[in-house]
C-alpha cells in the first residue's frame, strides 16, 4: 500500500514536470495544458508554446448572431483576419440570438479540442458552467464585444467597446441637443446584453435630471423589432410634446424607428436623435437629418482578438481588459465620412 502511494505520487511529480516543461502528453482533446488552479497565470501554453504560430491556431468563434449591420461588419473582420493571418482554422457558428444556440457551439468546440475560443455573449449571465468546462479542458476564453457577469478567474481576458461610455456620451449629447430639459424615449438593445445594460446605465449616469426617460423598450438591436416598438411608443405619447428625443441602441435599429417616425408624418429634426454603432446606415441617417449624433461603436475586432488568442497560446502575459478607442459622430462631417466607412 505505502509503495503503491509513493510510485503515485511519483508519477504525478514526474507529468507534472513533463507538463510544465512542455513536454508532457496532452489530452488529446485539447491544445493547451491543464488550466492550474488559483496560479496568477490561470491559462496554460499550447503545446506548440512558445513558437507557436498561426499556423497552430484552432480558433472557436460563436458568433451571437447576424442581426445587425454592426454584427455583420464583425462576422467579416474574424473570417478575413483568419484568412489573412493564415490561421489553421475558425470554427464558426451562427446562435441566432440564442445563448443555449452559444452554449452548444462552445461545448463542440471543446469537444474538438480547439486552441481558444473568441466568445461574443448575446446575454450577460448564465455563462459559468460554459466557461467553468472550456477551464478545465485548458481552453483559454476571450470575451469578445460584450461582456459576462461570470467570475474573471473563468476567462482569460474581454476585448470589446466600454458600452456604459458609450451610454454616457450619448447623454452628454442629449444635454446639449436639450439645453431646457425635457423627455426621451430609449430603445433598447436585447435584454439582458451587456451593450443594452452598459448604455441604459450609462445613460442614467450623465443625462441632466431635467431630462427625463419617458419609456424604454427594447428592440432586440433589430429593425425588423424596432419598427413595432417605435409604432406603439408612438400610439402611446405624442412626438414633440410627451417627448422631445429618443435615444436608440444600435443603427439598425434607428433605421427600423425612421421607418415608423416617416409613416407617422414626422420629419427629420423634429426630435433629437442619438443612436449607437456608426455604421453607413448611421451615417446615412444623419447626411438624411434623423440622427443628430452617432456614437461609435466599433466591430472590426478580429485583429485584436487573433493577436491575443496567439499571445495566450505562446503562454505570454496579455491584458485581461482591452477597450476600443470610440469617438462620437455628428450631421457635419457625415456625407463627407459616409464613402471612408468601412461597415
Ligand atoms: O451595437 C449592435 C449589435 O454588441 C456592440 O450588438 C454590440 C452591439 C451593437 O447588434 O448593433
Amino acid at each position: 500500500m505505502f509503495r503503491f502511494k509513493t510510485l503515485a505520487f511519483l508519477v504525478i511529480v514526474a507529468s507534472l514536470i513533463l507538463t510544465a516543461c512542455g513536454g508532457g502528453a496532452q489530452a488529446p482533446a485539447a491544445t493547451q495544458a491543464p488550466a492550474s488552479s488559483g496560479g496568477a497565470q490561470p491559462f496554460g501554453a499550447a503545446s506548440c508554446a512558445p513558437n507557436c504560430t498561426y499556423k497552430d491556431m484552432v480558433m472557436c468563434f460563436p458568433q451571437l448572431g447576424a442581426e445587425s449591420d454592426w454584427r455583420t461588419a464583425d462576422t467579416a473582420s474574424f473570417k478575413e483576419t483568419a484568412t489573412k493571418l493564415g490561421i489553421k482554422q475558425l470554427v464558426f457558428s451562427d446562435a441566432q440570438q440564442k445563448q443555449e444556440n452559444q452554449i452548444s457551439a462552445v461545448r463542440a468546440c471543446i469537444q474538438q479540442g480547439v486552441s481558444v475560443i473568441a466568445l461574443p455573449p448575446v446575454v450577460e449571465d448564465g455563462w459559468d458552467a460554459a466557461l467553468t468546462e472550456a477551464k478545465n479542458a485548458g481552453i483559454p476564453v476571450i470575451i469578445v464585444d460584450r461582456s459576462v457577469s461570470a467570475d474573471k478567474s473563468l476567462y482569460a481576458a474581454h476585448i470589446g467597446s466600454n458600452m456604459e461610455l458609450e451610454g454616457e456620451r450619448a447623454a452628454a449629447e442629449f444635454n446639449k441637443l436639450l439645453p431646457n430639459g425635457g423627455a426621451i424615449l430609449e430603445l433598447s438593445g436585447t435584454t439582458g446584453s451587456g451593450a443594452a445594460v452598459g448604455r441604459a446605465k450609462g445613460l442614467r449616469n450623465k443625462l441632466n435630471s431635467n431630462i427625463k426617460i419617458l419609456d424604454s423598450q427594447t428592440g432586440n438591436f433589430t429593425r425588423a423589432e424596432a419598427l413595432p416598438v417605435m409604432q406603439a411608443f408612438l400610439q402611446k405619447y405624442k412626438s414633440g410634446t410627451d417627448f422631445q428625443g429618443i435615444f436608440i441602441h444600435n443603427d439598425d435599429m434607428g433605421i427600423g424607428a425612421i421607418e415608423a417616425l416617416k409613416s407617422a408624418g414626422i420629419k427629420p429634426g423634429d426630435l433629437k436623435i442619438v443612436s449607437v454603432d456608426g455604421t453607413r446606415g448611421g451615417f446615412q441617417a444623419m447626411v438624411d437629418g434623423w440622427f443628430q449624433a452617432d456614437v461609435e461603436c466599433n466591430p472590426l475586432l478580429g485583429p485584436q482578438v487573433m493577436d491575443m488568442a496567439l499571445k495566450l497560446m505562446n503562454g505570454q502575459k496579455i491584458d485581461t481588459e482591452v477597450l476600443t478607442n470610440e469617438t462620437v459622430y455628428y450631421p457635419d462631417k457625415a456625407a463627407e465620412l459616409l464613402p471612408t466607412r468601412q461597415y
